[in-house]
């Protein structure tokens, strides 16, 4: 792939922490933000939650997306673990309209995504991971939204 057409834009970043409920409840009583989406993860162990600082999404907002573990066995109930429970910036997501060939392209120079095949993220979009060491210390998810 032409490096142009690799990536879309910062689809959205995450902030991890142990009630996802109430950080979505301060940031709307105290930025404005509005809830734009939630849904629990079985496969990821969390429950999600969708902000962003206008009520209609407009195709290139950024959103802040709440995480909070629901499995005690979850990678992000780890990540609190190792961060003695204190809440934080987890990764960022950067959009892509063909995951299989970004994925593709990104492995010919070398990156370690986590997942061999795409899993199911937000409302259905396929994901995956650059693992943090290959994201220089930043852990950077890809997700494709379904296509029409
Ligand atoms: C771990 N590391 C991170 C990190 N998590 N660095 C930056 N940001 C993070 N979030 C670093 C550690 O500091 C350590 O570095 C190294 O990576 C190994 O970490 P570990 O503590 O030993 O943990 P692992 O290896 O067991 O797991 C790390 C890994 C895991 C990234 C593989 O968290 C994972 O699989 N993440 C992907 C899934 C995920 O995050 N799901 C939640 C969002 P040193 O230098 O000490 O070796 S799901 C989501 O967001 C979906 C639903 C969506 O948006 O659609």
């Amino acid at each position: 792939m032409e490096n142009e057409d690799l990536f879309t834009c910062i689809d959205h970043v995450a902030y991890a922490c142990p009630d996802a409920d109430e950080a979505a409840k301060f940031y709307i009583e105290t930025f404005g933000w509005h809830e734009i989406h939630r849904e629990e993860n079985p496969d990821q162990g969390i429950l999600e939650i969708m902000m962003a600082p206008a009520a209609e999404l407009t195709p290139d907002m950024t959103q802040v997306q709440m995480i909070s573990p629901i499995s005690e066995t979850s990678t992000t109930a780890k990540w609190l673990e190792k961060n003695n429970g204190r809440a934080g910036l987890h990764h960022m997501a950067w959009r892509v309209d063909d995951i299989d060939a970004v994925s593709a392209t990104l492995r010919e120079r070398g990156v370690r995504l986590l997942y061999d095949e795409p899993r199911v993220g937000t409302g259905g979009n396929r994901i995956n991971f650059m693992h943090p060491k290959s994201g220089r210390g930043v852990l950077i998810e890809l997700t494709q939204y379904p296509k029409n």
